[in-house]
């Protein structure tokens, strides 16, 4: 069997981009895995929930989230969960737990999202920021307990990854040494995970920016591993989706284009 997935980086809520993305996947495309900042903000923004629902169930597809930094976590800690602490918020629109796995085609999958907001500073706690928006240590650890995976999905990036962001010097003088201090630190857990679950393959979001870097770590024992690491553009970029063939126990990935012409 052969299975074609859809991943995309951060849509902060915008619905036309978020309809034209569903809409422009190929009809065997069953299942959309959203990498983060995917614009959970409750009932403030119910429309745009029930316009991707809306917009999936039209074509018989599943979204899943990984929730990001910039999602209501106050009104997703109130959904009812499933046993494996799955929140369905729509008819076909899932809300995936740090450290979920999942096997599609033999391919393990494990999704850890959370990162942290650098403009926090310039938001108000419980509105438009919060605080559960970062992994612990102790979700590290948990994660990290669960072993292997092929295929790592999170919203922030390892630190080897060295992301196209703010050098510290410059995200000091952003945000200031604490939230600087703060992001690094998340990019570290980000990374400790993974030398944990010593994934092939790892996807993520949060920089809004579309590039492809292997980097090598070191595993549990200490020995060195490989993985390929790709950043997903953001809503209204190029690079924001990408499509995953899973076959025979292997992933390729390949870029897609977003049409606009529906
Ligand atoms: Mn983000």
């Amino acid at each position: 069997m052969t299975t074609r997935i859809a991943l995309a980086g951060d849509w902060h809520a915008t619905t036309w981009w978020a309809r034209d993305c569903v809409n422009s996947l190929p009809d065997d495309v069953k299942l959309l895995i959203h990498l983060g900042d995917f614009g959970l903000m409750g009932p403030t923004r119910a429309d745009y929930i029930t316009a991707v629902n809306e917009c999936a169930a039209s074509r018989d597809l599943d979204v899943w989230v990984i929730p990001g930094n910039h999602e209501d976590y106050d009104w997703l800690e109130q959904r009812p969960v499933d046993d494996d602490g799955v929140a369905q918020i729509a008819e076909r629109v899932f809300v995936l737990p740090r450290g979920y796995r999942f096997v599609i085609e033999r391919v393990v999958f494990c999704a850890v999202g959370g990162a942290v907001s650098i403009d926090q500073g310039q938001r108000t706690m419980g509105t438009t920021w919060w605080p559960q928006e970062e992994i612990t240590e102790a979700e590290v650890m948990e994660v990290s307990s669960g072993g292997h995976a092929d295929v790592l999905l999170t919203h922030d990036a390892p630190i080897n990854a060295d992301p196209p962001s703010m050098p510290h010097a410059d995200l000091t003088q952003f945000a200031g040494v604490a939230v600087a201090d703060k992001a690094y630190l998340h990019h570290r857990r980000v990374q400790d995970i993974c030398d944990a679950l010593t994934p092939r393959r790892l996807l993520h979001g949060h920089f809004h920016s579309r590039y492809t870097r292997p980097i090598t770590s070191t595993g549990p024992g200490g020995d060195p591993y490989e993985c390929v690491v790709d950043g997903l553009a953001c809503d209204r970029l190029a690079g924001n989706l990408v499509l995953t063939t899973i076959d025979g126990g292997a992933e390729t990935i390949e870029e897609f284009e977003v049409i606009h012409d529906h």
